[in-house]
C-alpha cells in the first residue's frame, strides 16, 4: 500500500498532530467499532478481514498488529490509519484485539449454515478441463505473503492462473481423488472449495473460528475440519460443502479439547484426529453421513502424527518434545517408543525403502537433526546432523534424493540434500543468501522439483531432481507450500498426505 509522506513522517514520529486518542476501554472499543468492526466484525470473528481474537493473533507479534494499523497491509484491504488515529489510539486497539471478547465467541450450526457460500455449484461447471494442461501435473502453490494461490503448469513449469485466497491458508490443501477440485483450508476456519477445471471458487463454508486443517475421505464423499475453537470436528458433504455433523470433541468426563489435526487413512476409510488436551487419538468413519468415534486412550498427549503406508501405525509426537509414540491402529495399544528428542514435525516425515526394509524420516523443530526410523523394527537408525531445525521434509519415489530445510536460526536460507541409500547429506544449496528457503514439492515424475524462496520478494525455484541444478526461478509474494495433484492423490511416498 503506497504511504503518503505525512503517514511517514508519522510513523517516525516526525509530524505530531491532533488525532483521535482513546484513553480508556470504552473508548477504544467504541474506535474499534467505528474504524474496524465493518471488515472484522463487530465482535471481532472476522468478516472480510480476519478475525481479531488472541488465538487468532498468535502468530502475530502485537507491534507487527501496531505496523498494520499505522500503515495498512500490503495487498490487502487494510487501509493505514496514522492519518486518523494517534500513537496511543493504535497501541490502545492493538492491546484491545489481544484481549479476550466479554462473550465466549460461538460457533455452531446457525453461524455455519448462515456463512455457506455456492457462487458456482457443481452441477452448473461443464466437466471438461477450460485449459489444456497435464491435469494430472499440475501443481498449487500458496503464497501466504498476499494471499493468494498460483497454478502452475507441472509440464511447462509457467503460472496457469492466479487467485485470491482466504486470509492465511494453512495445511496442505486436499484434492478430490480425480484431482477435478481442490479444498483449502484458512486458519480462521474458512473452507473453499475450487474447480481446477473451470478455475472457479465452488462453495465456501466457515466451519470454526480457528481451525487447524482439513481432511478429504478417500471416497472424496466427505470432508472433515479441525476446530481450535470450538472445541469440534464439523463434517460436511464435500459434494457442495452442506453441513452434515457437529461433532463436539470431549472425553468421557466432558472435558473438552482442541483438536490438533484430523488426516484421511485411506486403507482404513476412516480420518484420524490429534486432540491437543485430551490423551485419546479419535478414529472417525462416516456411515449415511453421521460420524461414528472410535477413541484410542493414549498413554500421553500426541499432538503431531505419522502414519504408515498401510496406515496400520499411528506414530505420534509426543507434547513433552522428547519422543514418539508408536500405536497399533487396531488395537490401539502403545507398541514402541521412539527416541526422538529435539520436536520431530512427524507431520512432514517420509518414507522409502532402503535396504528391503521401510524407513521414515523426519526433521526436528528443536534440534538440529533429522531421524531416520526402521518401520519394522521401530528403532532409530541413523541421526543426520543438519545446519539447524527443520520443518519439511520431501522426497519422490523416483529420486535418490530426499530434500529437508532448514527454517530455523542463522541458516534458514540452506537446504540439505540427503542421498536416500547411503543416508548422508550429499549436498546442501543455499540458493537466495539471507532468505528462508523451505518446502519441496516433486513433478509427477520425479524429475523436477520446486522449492520456496520464503519471503514477500520470494520466488519458486524449478531444479533438475538428478543433477540438482537450478533451470528456472519464478517470481512469487512468500510461496508457502506446493501441491502436485499426482502426488497427492496417489499417495506418493515422498509427500504429505
Ligand atoms: Fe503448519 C501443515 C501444524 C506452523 C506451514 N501444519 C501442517 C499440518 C499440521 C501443522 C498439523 C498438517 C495439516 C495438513 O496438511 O492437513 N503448523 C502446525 C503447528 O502446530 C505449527 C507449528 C504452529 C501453528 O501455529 O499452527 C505450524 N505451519 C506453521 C508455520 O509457521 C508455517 C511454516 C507457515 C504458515 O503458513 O502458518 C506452516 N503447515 C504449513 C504448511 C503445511 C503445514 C505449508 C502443509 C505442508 C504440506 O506439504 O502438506
Amino acid at each position: 500500500m503506497q504511504q503518503s509522506l505525512k503517514t511517514l513522517m508519522l510513523t517516525a514520529g516526525l509530524l505530531v498532530s491532533p488525532l483521535i486518542t482513546a484513553s480508556t476501554h470504552v473508548q477504544t472499543e467504541a474506535l474499534y467499532q467505528e474504524h474496524c468492526a465493518s471488515c472484522h466484525g463487530s465482535d471481532r470473528l472476522g468478516g472480510m478481514g480476519p478475525a481479531l481474537l488472541p488465538e487468532n493473533l498468535a502468530r502475530l507479534k502485537k507491534n507487527q498488529a501496531e505496523q498494520a494499523i499505522l500503515t495498512g497491509s500490503a495487498a490487502t484491504q487494510m487501509p493505514a490509519f496514522a492519518d486518523t488515529l494517534s500513537a496511543e489510539s493504535v497501541s490502545a486497539l492493538a492491546e484491545f484485539i489481544y484481549q479476550p471478547p466479554a462473550k465466549k465467541p460461538v460457533w455452531g450450526k446457525a453461524e455455519i449454515i448462515a456463512s455457506h457460500l455456492l457462487p458456482h455449484p457443481v452441477s452448473t461447471l461443464p466437466d471438461k478441463p477450460a485449459y489444456d494442461a497435464d491435469m494430472m501435473n499440475l501443481f498449487l502453490v500458496v503464497e501466504i505473503g498476499d494471499h493468494h494461490v498460483t497454478l502452475l503448469d507441472g509440464d511447462s513449469m509457467a503460472p496457469i492462473h492466479r487467485f485470491a485466497s482466504r486470509y492465511a491458508l494453512h495445511g496442505g490443501p486436499k484434492y478430490s481423488p480425480d484431482g477435478r477440485f481442490v479444498y483449502f483450508g484458512s486458519r480462521d476456519g474458512w473452507i473453499t472449495k475450487y474447480d481446477l477445471y473451470n478455475l472457479k471458487v465452488v462453495a465456501e463454508v466457515r466451519a470454526g473460528i480457528n481451525m487447524r486443517n482439513i481432511a478429504v475421505s478417500a471416497d472424496g464423499d466427505h470432508l472433515l475440519a479441525a476446530n481450535y475453537l470450538p472445541h469440534t470436528l464439523v463434517l460436511f458433504d464435500s459434494n457442495n460443502l452442506d453441513l452434515l455433523e457437529i461433532i463436539p470433541v470431549e472425553n468421557d468426563a466432558g472435558e473438552s479439547s482442541r483438536v490438533s489435526a484430523v488426516y484421511a487413512a485411506p486403507p482404513r476409510g476412516s480420518f484420524i484426529a490429534a486432540l491437543k488436551d485430551i490423551p485419546e487419538a479419535w478414529e472417525i468413519t462416516v456411515e449415511n453421513n453421521r460420524a461414528r468415534v472410535r477413541r484410542m486412550k493414549t498413554d500421553t498427549w500426541l499432538d503431531d502424527f505419522f502414519f504408515d503406508p498401510g496406515y496400520e501405525h499411528l506414530i505420534g509426537a509426543a507434547r513433552d518434545g522428547k519422543h514418539g509414540l508408536v500405536i497399533d491402529m487396531d488395537t490401539g495399544k502403545t507398541i514402541a517408543n521412539l527416541p526422538l528428542p529435539g520436536m520431530p514435525h512427524l507431520g512432514s516425515g517420509i518414507t522409502w525403502d532402503y535396504k528391503g526394509s521401510r524407513v521414515m524420516a523426519t526433521p526436528h523443530f528443536r534440534t538440529n537433526a533429522v531421524s531416520i526410523i526402521d518401520m519394522n523394527t521401530w528403532e532409530v537408525i541413523k541421526t543426520l546432523e543438519t545446519a539447524g531445525p527443520g520443518f519439511f521434509m520431501r522426497s519422490h519415489e523416483n529420486s535418490r534424493y530426499a530434500w529437508v530445510d532448514v527454517f530455523f536460526g542463522p541458516n534458514k536460507d540452506k537446504v540439505h540434500v540427503i542421498d536416500k541409500q547411503t543416508l548422508e547429506i550429499v549436498k546442501t544449496l543455499q540458493p537466495a543468501p539471507g532468505k528462508v528457503a523451505a518446502h519441496v514439492e516433486f513433478d509427477r515424475y520425479g524429475k523436477k522439483l520446486l522449492l520456496s524462496i520464503w519471503d514477500e520478494d520470494g520466488a519458486v525455484i524449478v531444479y533438475n531432481a538428478d543433477t540438482l541444478e537450478e533451470e528456472k526461478r519464478i517470481p512469487m509474494n512468500k510461496p508457502s507450500g506446493k501441491y502436485n495433484v499426482w502426488n497427492k492423490i496417489n499417495y506418493e511416498e515422498g509427500t504429505s498426505h
